[in-house]
């Protein structure tokens, strides 16, 4: 009691005197003093604040809006995913801290899935990280392989987190981008007319080099990188004795005609290849925020040492969960009702509708090869944004008039580029189109009201 009270007019004393320092929207005191310069952000994360995520989740979170923006599934993850949460959440050992590094059920799960496409045989233990969402992986690969100074190659449009990542580890970022060649024959443009142009990726690579990130299915062009593509990535690599990210949280969602190539099964590309992937994306689970990396031992060991100086392990009944959901559709790879190949079936349906309902409006979308977005040129809507503050790209303008006018949501693409690229793209928006029919037939009301109110 005693002690309580003391420590009680220690804390006073101290907020008396901070009162006098600190401003009140820290403290919730009035003062209009400055922080002292030890109160600053660190300087790995200077100018890293905005985040597209943070910004149009909070718009799109009005009940009253169609949400095609984020990338989160409206549809139900399947039964026997949920089944089996809910069966080993009712375990008590489950609910305890497991294996750092991964749940033992699930490295081996994933060693087993994935063993049927490297050409070696992977070790749970010591060749797969399990990881807080593909985000972990992203994180843990950059803090741990990347240093000051180094040199990582993105591609343009990227992921929105690759930069960052690269400038929180003080490395720089390399620009590349994917070059449009629109078809000559009036045929639909395509995920696949967006490529890189051979002689300017060879430019960028060089002794300062330490990685490429690849990301394919792509977000959010939606491009299927081909063999060649990748064949000419990996000889660079090889070439320059370079590492490559390779992130393909959507390696299961191709569509007809297109084939997933993992850059990690070409010849010398094992060895200096980390490849990525998600629970949220596989199996329609983005809340469980469960991830993996695999790779040689000798690159996943500065992982692990990443992982368990920072969250140390990820949650238990999740992982077992996800083990026995990936033994169940392992057992049925090739049946059509293998949700690695039913998920990308449903999908394709949905990406044809959306491409024909922006069609339907004028529009020219970029009809994707993989993932679940598609992106297209809005100008052509001649949205009236003049009462929209003027300090943003235009895409950012655009989405937020269509969320607050049209009770629409999407995500503006200049999102996903360098400052550089942002006016190459700003006149793209992203749709996503992981929805249930109900969702996609109120934006496609909202669509056709739109444009039937056009003069
Ligand atoms: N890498 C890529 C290419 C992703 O698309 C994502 C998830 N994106 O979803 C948000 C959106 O684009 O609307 C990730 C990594 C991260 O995956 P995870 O959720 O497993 O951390």
């Amino acid at each position: 009691m005693f002690l309580a009270r003391k420590s009680l007019c220690s804390l006073e004393r101290r907020a008396k005197s901070l009162k006098t320092i600190y401003p009140s929207n820290i403290l919730g005191f009035s003062t209009s003093a400055k922080l002292p310069l030890k109160f600053k952000n660190a300087k790995r994360i200077e100018g890293l604040n905005k985040n597209v995520w943070v910004e149009f989740t909070k718009l799109a979170a009005d009940p009253s809006v169609v949400n095609l923006g984020q990338g989160l599934p409206d549809i139900s993850p399947p039964v026997y995913v949920k089944e089996e949460l809910s069966k080993i959440a009712a375990i008590d050992s489950m609910n305890q801290y497991t294996r750092g590094f991964g749940h033992p059920s699930l490295v081996k799960a994933l060693a087993c899935l994935y063993e049927k496409f490297y050409p070696n045989h992977i070790k749970p233990n010591e060749e797969i990280l399990v990881t807080v969402g593909a985000y972990g992986s992203l994180f843990s690969a950059i803090q741990g392989l990347i240093d000051e100074g180094d040199e990582v190659i993105i591609i343009v449009p990227f992921y929105d987190c690759y930069e960052p990542m690269v400038r929180m580890v003080g490395a720089t970022p390399v620009f590349i981008p994917l070059r449009f060649k629109p078809p000559v024959n009036g045929k639909q443009w395509s995920s696949s007319d967006w490529m890189l142009d051979p002689q300017e990726l060879a430019s960028k690579f060089n002794s300062k080099t330490k990685a490429i990130i690849l990301n394919t299915p792509h977000n959010p062009l939606g491009k299927v990188y081909s063999k060649e593509e990748l064949q000419a990535i990996a000889d660079l690599c090889i070439k320059h004795d370079t590492l490559c990210i390779s992130d393909e949280v959507y390696e299961w969602l191709v569509y007809t005609g297109n084939k997933h190539f993992k850059i990690a099964t070409f010849p010398g590309m094992w060895e200096r290849t980390i490849t990525i992937g998600s629970a949220g994306k596989t199996f329609s689970v983005t809340g469980w925020k469960l991830g993996w990396s695999i790779g040689p031992s000798y690159l996943i060991q500065h992982l692990q040492t990443v992982q368990q100086n920072t969250i140390y392990t990820c949650a238990t009944p999740l992982q077992e969960a996800l083990a026995q959901a990936f033994q169940i559709d392992i057992k049925r790879m090739d049946d059509p009702e293998c949700y690695f190949n039913s998920l990308a079936r449903e999908l394709e349906v949905k990406r044809d509708r959306m491409a024909h309902l922006l069609e339907s409006v004028g529009l020219k979308p970029i009809v994707p090869d993989g993932g679940y977005f598609i992106i297209a040129d809005v100008s052509l809507l001649d949205a009236d944004l003049s009462e929209m503050k003027n300090d943003e790209p235009y895409d950012y303008k655009f989405v937020k008039w269509m969320t607050k006018n049209k009770k629409l949501s999407a995500i503006p693409v200049s999102a996903f580029c360098n400052s550089e690229a942002k006016l190459q793209f700003e006149k793209f928006v992203r749709f996503c189109f992981i929805k249930k029919d109900s969702t996609l037939d109120a934006a496609e009301e909202i669509i056709k009201a739109w444009r039937n109110q056009k003069p």
